[in-house]
């Protein structure tokens, strides 16, 4: 049990936004008792980002700035230090990040990390320690030729994924140091140290380099899953020198230091621990409770993601799911759709529908959409990868708005079924997220198809309260009290979830049309790969 009235802060760097929960913790059980939030673009419009991102005329680069995330995280305790909260109380902290962004520093960073100066604000204290001005993110797909050549490198994309858990992503780190290292060197040759946003952010927060835990540095294509250290033959294809540029290694229940005099002076705070920060997913995954395998979270967002825990890292032959580590020491399995709200948003819109239309129109058409199909690859989809967008019909009159937006719905949910069978986790319960959760058709959907309660939790950021509850468990661990990860979810206090059930009417029907789709998608994927091999060729 932590000490009554001890606090835990959990940190969140999205893409747009900083965030931050505080959980109380009493009597075993622990509470929120403030959530605060800094998005990007409008409280530091200095940096001229959109969306957290720097505008690029190459619209395959997507950087960000490092020295915003540090401005903002200055700002964030600065604001916390206004609130109502006694700090005193502060016992840790962990923090979650956007995952596979990475962050290049030099080797003046060790010492100028240490001697942060409280007096003085600390963008100008960074900038001196950074060998490149930028950090690439999660939506740069600017590295194709480099992800090539790195499986090529370790024998196949086949063999990257059985070590890393992944095939090789554009987005992912791997890919993106080469990238930077071949074009330029000079500047790869400075870095003295490559870090992710979660471990950059911690290592501010400590005064030294953190370490990088398994679940975010399962998102680089370098590290080996099964031995939990980085995989020789992927390092030394992506680049040279490349093993003492890289972190240490650390379990995401770890203490990675204290919290530095820059913090404890700056805003009057107690020497709290900081906890090894993990990537957004892995912390997603414990703030939605999600500890035993069977349960799976869904997030209807921009993208559409489907991850669970697993107890052992298999891999997806398929070549499009990930597997992270787990913060609980397991694994996680994720698939990545890019057509989430943004093919919602466009079929509403080309039926001139509000959501609460588009809702009727779903609760107006029967189950199965008489076998009608769709394919929403608005933009280019990454599950399955199909670079060419364009939306696809079969069986499905243009006109008819109502069975389109059945259409959408029915043909993502049918993917997240499709795509997350690789995992080969029997789904017990769906906890979903995420703004499309609160359409309850939608969700009805989802617990259709999949045949399973669909559990709808007011978790407004899953993952900043997931660092918040890591906090706690680090703290409870490094006193020598550890709590179970189920005990450490169940003392959470939140309202009742809103819980959907399948219809077993529907169940033959769904079946039917899961198999309906796969016929589809894979004609489709296949004419779509045949169409880009030959523009290639
Ligand atoms: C996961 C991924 C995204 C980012 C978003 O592989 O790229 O979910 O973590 O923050």
């Amino acid at each position: 049990m932590a000490p009554d009235g001890a606090l835990y802060l959990g940190l969140d760097a999205s893409t747009q936004s900083l965030s931050a929960v505080v959980l109380e913790a009493s009597g075993g059980r622990h509470r929120v008792v403030c959530e605060l939030s800094l998005p990007f673009d409008q409280t530091l419009p200095h940096y001229g980002t959109r969306h957290g991102v720097l505008p690029n005329a190459d619209p395959a680069l997507a950087h960000s700035s490092p020295v915003m995330w540090v401005e903002a995280l200055d700002l964030l305790f600065a604001q916390l230090a206004a609130q109502r909260l006694d700090l005193d109380r502060l016992t840790a902290i962990s923090g979650s990040a956007q995952q596979h962004g990475s962050v290049y520093l030099n080797d003046a960073a060790a010492r100028g990390l240490e001697t942060l100066h409280p007096g003085r604000a600390l963008p100008p204290q960074v900038v001196p320690l950074l060998s490149r001005p930028v950090a690439p993110i999660w939506m740069d797909s600017s590295t194709h030729h480099e992800c090539r050549e790195i499986e090529a490198a370790v024998g196949g994309a086949a063999a990257l994924a059985q070590h890393t858990g992944s095939r090789a992503f554009e987005r992912f780190t791997g890919p993106q140091i080469r990238r930077f290292a071949i074009r330029e060197p000079a500047a790869y040759a400075a870095t003295d140290r490559i870090h992710l946003v979660s471990s950059f952010l911690a290592s501010v927060l400590v005064g030294a380099h953190a370490p990088i835990d398994p679940g975010d540095g399962s998102g680089m294509n370098l590290l080996d899953l099964a031995a939990l250290d980085w995989w020789a033959p992927a390092v030394a294809a992506t680049a040279p020198d490349l093993r003492g540029k890289l972190p240490t290694l650390a379990p995401a229940s770890g203490i990675a230091g204290r919290l530095s005099r820059y913090w404890r002076v700056r805003y009057r705070l107690p020497g709290a621990k900081v906890a090894v920060w993990s990537g957004d997913n892995p912390c997603s995954l414990i703030g939605l409770g999600l500890v035993r395998e069977g349960q799976f979270g869904v997030s209807l967002g921009t993208s559409d993601t489907i991850f669970g825990p697993m107890r052992t890292p298999r891999v997806d032959a398929g070549g499009t799911g990930h597997v992270f580590g787990s913060p609980t020491g397991e694994f996680m399995g994720i698939t990545v759709f890019s057509n989430g709200s943004l093919a919602r948003e466009r079929v509403r819109d080309q039926y001139g529908l509000t959501w609460e239309g588009f809702s009727r129109a779903l609760e107006a058409t029967p189950a199965g959409n008489g076998g009608a199909l769709m394919l929403p690859w608005f933009v280019p989809e990454i599950t399955p990868v199909v670079a060419t967008p364009g939306m696809r019909r079969h069986g499905l009159a243009e006109g008819d708005a109502a069975a389109n937006v059945r259409a959408v719905v029915e043909a993502q949910m049918l993917a997240l079924a499709r795509h997350s069978r690789w995992m080969d986790v029997a789904v017990d319960v769906i906890h979903v997220t995420g703004g499309a959760a609160a359409n309850r058709p939608i969700l009805q959907v989802l617990a259709d198809v999949f045949g399973a309660e669909v559990h709808h939790l007011e978790v407004g950021k899953a993952a900043a309260l997931g660092a918040a509850l890591r906090a706690l468990h680090a703290d409870r661990l490094d006193d020598g009290a550890p709590m179970t990860w189920d005990v450490l979810v169940a003392g959470l206090e939140q309202p009742a979830p809103r819980v959907t059930r399948p219809n077993r009417a529907h169940r033959e029907t769904y079946l039917a049309q899961r198999v309906r789709y796969a016929e589809f998608e894979q004609a489709e994927y296949a004419r779509a790969g045949g169409e880009e091999r030959s523009a290639h060729s």
